[in-house]
């Protein structure tokens, strides 16, 4: 895809902000935005083109008052899939999130009511989260005979830790607000709306360099999945390239003369 425009997607709307930012948002809110096949190939294809189409930023969000209901049950239900069918589906599923991740685009969350389920995996994919008081966070997969398919085992699992993952999915668990946070379920808490401070952060993250932050949103997650040896190899790898790159020299420049903004706490 050559352009935000080339992309013909019917449950994710698109929109650039003008300066790269691009507004992703999931648009089945008579659904709850949950994740049917369709949408899951939908967004293989956007997180696949997003860096190519010139995305230096994205804020992930949702159409009315959830944020995901997480896998599409009605769909599943009458689907009534084999084994090997909901199998491949899964790998679907990771193949999308599996984009965002290590995609090299930053993806900034903005939450909002339910992030359950698959929604929370789906959540979980992106760089940063942010959520309002409105979210909440769980893994109803125990209580509906299920169990997670789209790599919470994975990143939920990082985010808090095996013992409170398994809590949420045999009780149904669920965390909002501060502990939210404090557990590592979302970075951010807003009191107003959640787009505005992930667009703000998305406008931030697109001042710098593409490539540095194409290492952070790629280079981070591969190097997490590797041995502390070959992870410390990989980074000087990644240091080399993207500190040598010759967008960079002008920061350096202003930095060495005395131009370039010092990192100071807050007032
Ligand atoms: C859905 C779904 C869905 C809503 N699949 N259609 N996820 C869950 O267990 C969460 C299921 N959903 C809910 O608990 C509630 O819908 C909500 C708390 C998110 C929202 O409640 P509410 O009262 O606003 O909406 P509602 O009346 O429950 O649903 C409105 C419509 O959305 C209704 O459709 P309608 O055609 O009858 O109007 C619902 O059927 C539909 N809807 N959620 C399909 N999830 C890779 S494995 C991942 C495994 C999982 O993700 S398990 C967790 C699934």
């Amino acid at each position: 895809m050559a352009s935000i425009t080339d992309f013909s997607l019917k449950n994710i709307r698109l929109e650039d902000d003008g300066g790269g930012v691009w507004i992703v948002t999931l648009n089945r809110p008579e659904k709850r935005n949950a994740l049917n096949a369709e949408t899951i190939e939908e967004l293989i294809v956007l997180f696949s083109g997003a860096m190519a189409a010139g995305a230096r930023a994205i804020v992930l969000t949702a159409a009315g008052d959830h944020f995901c209901a997480g896998l599409d049950l009605v769909e599943h239900h009458r689907a009534d899939r084999s084994p090997a069918e909901f199998w491949q589906l899964c790998l679907r599923w990771h193949e999308a999130f599996n984009k965002m991740e290590y995609g090299g685009v930053p993806i900034i969350a903005a939450l909002k009511g339910a992030v359950v389920g698959g929604g929370l995996e789906f959540a979980s994919a992106a760089h940063i989260r942010v959520a309002d008081r409105t979210t909440y966070f769980a893994l109803p997969e125990g209580q509906r005979g299920l169990f997670t398919g789209g790599g919470a085992t994975i990143r939920v699992g990082n985010l808090i830790g095996k013992a409170r993952l398994i809590d949420m999915m045999l009780t149904g668990r669920i965390y909002q607000g501060q502990e939210a946070v404090d557990l590592g379920l979302a970075q951010y808490l807003v009191e107003g709306s959640s787009v505005d401070h992930a667009l703000a952060l998305a406008r931030r993250c697109a001042e710098n360099l593409p490539l540095t932050n194409f290492a952070i949103c790629s280079a981070i997650s591969h190097i997490q999945n590797m041995s502390a040896l070959d992870a410390a190899y990989a980074e000087a790898c990644v240091a080399g390239v993207v500190n040598t790159q010759s967008a960079a020299r002008e920061r350096l420049a202003a930095f060495a003369d005395k131009t370039a903004a010092r990192v100071r706490p807050k007032e």
